[in-house]
């Protein structure tokens, strides 16, 4: 298996993950800064020319939800993901997409509005608006992770993985200040060996 990565994207979701599961893989190393993502050879394997993108035999994968709800399904004896078809199967699938499509794009527009734009394109107003937003994901993450170190059934999974890596984002950006109980998640999931494996270079 094959991780296709670059350091502080969302390619890390996928090698912590692998380093939870403790399965071999290889990390290709993309050096955004030259535009390896943009070179033909690497717009063959992701279509957008981003990371990360991954490969097992024959199969390429792009998304980082897919790649690791795809590994915890390779390897499910390693519990990354709860059974199929039960309850805490559907709370799983209902945080992966919370964490792409409801917790990512309120950050996301603060990323842009503070740090990511040339100055001249950033907008207080756009930033403002990020942070209202995320202010209301946030009660709703703080209420399911009340009184709990996990997401579903109180036991760690992939769910974890999306969920606390874009939460992890809004702590660097100091918006979780106010959020106690997400402090603690994320504090929780960074002392975890596997999360610093996957951060270490
Ligand atoms: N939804 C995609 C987003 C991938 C994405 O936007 N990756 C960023 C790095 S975190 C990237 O490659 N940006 C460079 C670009 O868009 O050209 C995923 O979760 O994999």
């Amino acid at each position: 298996m094959k991780l296709y990565y670059a350091a502080q994207t969302r390619a890390t979701r996928p090698r912590w993950l692998l380093e939870e599961l403790g399965v071999p893989y290889t990390l290709e190393r993309l050096d955004m800064s030259k535009k390896e993502h943009k070179s033909p050879e690497y717009l063959n394997i992701h279509p957008h020319g981003q990371l990360p993108a991954f490969k097992d035999g024959d199969l390429t994968l792009f998304e980082s939800a897919a790649i690791c709800a795809y590994l915890a399904d390779k390897f499910a004896e390693k519990n990354m993901a709860p059974a199929v078809g039960t309850p805490e199967r559907g709370l799983y699938y209902q945080w992966l997409f919370y964490a792409m499509a409801t917790l990512e794009p309120p950050i996301v527009q603060v990323i842009i509005h503070t740090v990511m734009a040339p100055e001249a394109q950033r907008s207080a107003a756009q930033a403002e608006e990020g942070r209202k937003n995320f202010g209301l994901v946030a009660q709703v993450l703080e209420k399911a992770l009340d009184g709990k170190h996990f997401l579903v059934g109180n036991r760690f999974s992939v769910a974890d993985i999306m969920i606390g890596s874009t939460l992890g984002w809004a702590q660097m950006l100091g918006m979780l200040g106010g959020h106690p109980v997400l402090e603690a998640y994320v504090g929780g999931l960074a002392a975890r060996p596997a999360f610093q494996r996957a951060h270490a270079d």
